[in-house]
């Protein structure tokens, strides 16, 4: 904890001395990704008015509008001499916009696991829950020093409860209760955030009906589906949505594992898969296929349906092994 402790004096003292800091996050952003970086902006501006503080991001995503903007124009010279703070991107090669390189300096803070490490400065810790809880344990350790406002505890929440599931993921640890009641204290208004979270669109509702007609099941208890670009015309969805279909099969008996497949509609017929899984740790296979990520929650990339099928195959395969040498499953 010494360690942890050092690498946060020095990300204190770096934001300190710059007076122009630029964060980004990671491309097709969650929660997690713009409450990580809004919400340390909102401290790094309530605490130092005099700094300037800007999101660097060339892309965004339509479900998080109601966080507000994240993408400022930031003119070229404006990079050599910020400190650019990374969030939320285990690999530097998935950030928001490749201006990074431009900056001065490099802070890495982030919870997945550290592959690839990078920045002149990296605080990983990748048993959080999200990076939100690194941002507010920044806080808390600081917090003679930094100034917390309603709204930087907004972001800061949204992330927390987004990333770890509602707190039902495993990594959701005591700390992170504990981060998060700090950040309730300073009055978020959670009826809000929820019904922002939770409301859906009524053609969103008939995607999910449709999503419970088309999925199939495996053998052993894979659970997949195919979004197809007819039907994310016919339920008019973006690539966000239909990624988000996922998350429809993941209460199934007896399925440890679960899979979308989304045709990006792309030259090269690129088809995105989202793999989650319970108890049984599924990112080895992500990592065969041009991809990885968490435990149970990783994503990859497949060009045919030939690879679909081996990518299904393989996780049929591990589900019927992990079956069968564990117990207690459900
Ligand atoms: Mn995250």
């Amino acid at each position: 904890m010494t360690n942890n402790l050092e690498i946060k004096k020095t990300i204190l003292n770096k934001i300190k001395e710059y007076d122009r800091i630029l964060l980004f996050r990671h491309f097709r952003p969650d929660g997690d990704a713009v409450g990580s970086t809004k919400g340390l902006a909102a401290i790094i501006k309530a605490t130092w008015p005099e700094k300037e503080v800007l999101h660097v991001n060339e892309d965004y995503a339509k479900y998080l509008e109601f966080m507000g903007s994240e993408n400022d124009p930031v003119p070229e010279e404006k990079f050599a001499d910020a400190l650019g703070i990374i969030l939320d991107t285990g690999d530097i090669g998935r950030t928001s916009s490749k201006k990074h390189s431009l900056c001065k300096e490099i802070v890495k803070i982030d919870h997945h696991i550290d592959r690839d490490p990078y920045g002149d400065y990296s605080w990983v810790e990748d048993h959080r829950a999200a990076a939100c809880e690194l941002v507010v344990d920044f806080y808390d350790t600081f917090k003679d020093e930094l100034v917390m406002t309603k709204e930087a505890a907004t972001y800061l929440y949204t992330g927390i409860v987004t990333d770890s599931g509602r707190f039902r993921f495993r990594e959701v640890s005591g700390e992170t209760l504990r981060l998060a009641g700090l950040l309730l204290n300073f009055g978020i208004d959670t009826e809000t955030l929820y019904a922002n979270l939770y409301l859906d669109e009524f053609s969103q509702l008939k995607f999910k009906a449709h999503v419970y007609e088309a999925m199939k099941m495996t053998e052993n208890g894979v659970a997949y589906l195919y979004v197809d670009k007819a039907m994310q015309e016919e339920y008019n969805l973006s690539q966000e949505d239909a990624s988000a279909s996922v998350s429809y099969m993941d209460s199934i008996k007896g399925c440890l594992c679960w899979i979308a497949f989304i045709e990006t509609g792309d030259a090269e017929g690129t088809i995105r898969v989202r793999l989650r899984s319970r108890f049984a740790p599924i990112n080895h296979i992500a990592e065969q296929f041009r991809g990885g990520g968490h435990a149970c929650a990783s994503g990859a990339t497949v060009y045919n349906e030939d690879e679909l099928l081996q990518l299904v195959n393989a996780a049929d395969a591990y589900i019927k092994e992990y079956k069968e040498t564990h117990e207690g499953w459900l």
